[in-house]
């Protein structure tokens, strides 16, 4: 900008620098109750998982008591969480999904 008498007046600088979004890992939790086969399932329908990496992560939360379903940003991650604590309690089971900052 030009302030008239002869000086130069800078407009603010527009800020251009972009923030990359926090991401979150979505984790299943292991229990002694819900079925194998209903695992399986949420991982297929909620984390597009084909049948092969549900059962692998399935397993893997069977016997570590904890898995990764995958990393999304928080509100995709919290959106997951919320659907899968809801199907579980539908189909009474005690599946828990919980989400952690990476
Ligand atoms: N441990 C369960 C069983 O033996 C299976 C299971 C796997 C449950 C993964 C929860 O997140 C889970 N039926």
């Amino acid at each position: 900008n030009d302030d008239g008498g002869g000086g130069t007046v800078l407009a603010p600088k527009t800020r251009f620098k972009t923030k990359r979004p926090s991401l979150y890992r979505v984790l299943l939790l292991n229990d002694d109750y819900t079925p194998m086969e209903f695992v399986v399932h949420v991982l297929e329908r909620f984390f597009n998982k084909n049948r092969e990496e549900a059962t692998q992560i399935m397993l893997h939360v069977h016997q570590n008591g904890v898995g990764d379903c995958g990393t999304f940003t928080y509100e995709i991650a919290e959106t997951k969480v919320t659907q899968v604590m809801d199907f579980a309690r539908r189909h009474q089971h005690p599946l828990q999904c919980v989400m952690e900052k990476k």
